[in-house]
């Protein structure tokens, strides 16, 4: 039998874009909706965190060749995670206190199906090891050494994360041994994408060493559903970065897409999570950094940090281009 969806209309932007919401009374079928979301959006698109001009021309790749929107960020997030240059994700991330490089990530597809990785070591695309755990388990979130076992267990290689590079940088840090979560430029250590392929639909992952230095043991919120990644196929997608703890405390993702679902649009959606931050009693966030992106049905952009030093990558209308994003706090 087919599934039946009853479509609530929602004028959002002068553009009067419309969203759908999943009842169960019937007026339209997924395929019917498929198509009129296609007609009204540039489709394929791609949306990162960060300068990732080589992991969005990847995942385009896989767009235009008429891959999934999943098929695309998980191969755009495996070029980041590759790079051992990067120092932030993957192989060469930099490692905690302890000279670890654990790595968390997480992925979601059109479906509402989610696959997690937490404190991997050993394994570069923890991505891609999140993914298994969505199709090939019946959880949603592996640990540690049981995560690493699985992948081992499909085929992953295993592989000395710490390169010579972060190494010496750790070496260096722990001279002074001081953990600053501050905000500053080369502070980033997360790829999170956020995709619509050409049948329009919406797939997201994110990607982390997490916050370099930080406590052995230490998880943030980038394999976090909800918090540092959330996907409704009907809505849009949202992805953070930045210090994880501040994310976790609104679950910044599921906040935004349900604030596109109220009729936001995806940069009103990310100014408000961003708000909800620093206008908190006592909020800290002078010394720390959070942003976001997100995208809706109909292939709307927005983004938004605390500070200033956040930029975004986009791939649409077959133009590749890294741009700053707009900002709370301007003096900071
Ligand atoms: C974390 N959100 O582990 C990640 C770090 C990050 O840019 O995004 N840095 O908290």
């Amino acid at each position: 039998m087919k599934r039946r969806r009853f479509i609530k209309n929602a004028s959002i932007t002068s553009l009067s874009i419309a969203v759908g919401s999943s009842l169960s009374s019937c007026s339209e079928t997924s395929s019917d909706e498929t198509k009129r979301n296609k007609s009204k959006a540039q489709l394929p698109l791609v949306v990162a965190t960060w300068d990732v001009k080589s992991a969005t021309a990847k995942a385009w790749e896989v767009l235009i060749n008429g891959g999934s929107a999943l098929d695309a960020v998980e191969q755009g997030c495996r070029i980041e995670e590759a790079n051992e240059k990067g120092q932030s994700v993957g192989k060469g991330g930099l490692p905690d206190r302890d000279g670890k490089v654990t790595l968390d990530a997480c992925i979601m597809n059109a479906e509402g199906n989610s696959g997690s990785v937490v404190y991997l070591q050993n394994i570069t695309h923890a991505v891609s090891v999140a993914r298994k755990v969505m199709e090939d388990t019946p959880h949603v979130m592996l640990a540690g050494k049981g995560a690493e076992n699985f992948a081992l267990s499909k085929g992953f290689k295993k592989e000395n994360l710490l390169t010579d590079a972060s190494k010496k940088a750790w070496i260096k840090w722990s001279k002074k041994s001081e953990y600053k979560p501050i905000i500053n430029i080369e502070n980033h250590d997360t790829i999170g994408m956020l995709s619509i392929d050409q049948e329009g639909n919406i797939s997201g992952a994110c990607t982390t060493s997490g916050l370099a230095y930080k406590m052995n043991g230490r998880v943030g919120d980038s394999p976090i559903i909800g918090a540092g990644l959330f996907v409704d196929n009907e809505i849009g997608g949202a992805v953070a970065t930045g210090l994880g703890e501040e994310v976790v405390k609104t679950v910044g993702s599921f906040l935004i897409v349900e604030l596109m679902r109220q009729g936001k649009t995806p940069q009103q959606a990310c100014e408000e999570a961003i708000r909800r931050i620093v206008q908190k009693p006592n909020s800290n966030y002078k010394n720390f950094q959070v942003g976001y992106i997100a995208i809706n049905k109909s292939g709307e952009i927005g983004s938004y940090s605390i500070h200033q030093w956040f930029s975004i990558t986009t791939y649409q209308n077959d133009k590749n281009q890294t741009i700053q994003s707009s900002y709370f706090n301007k003096n900071s």
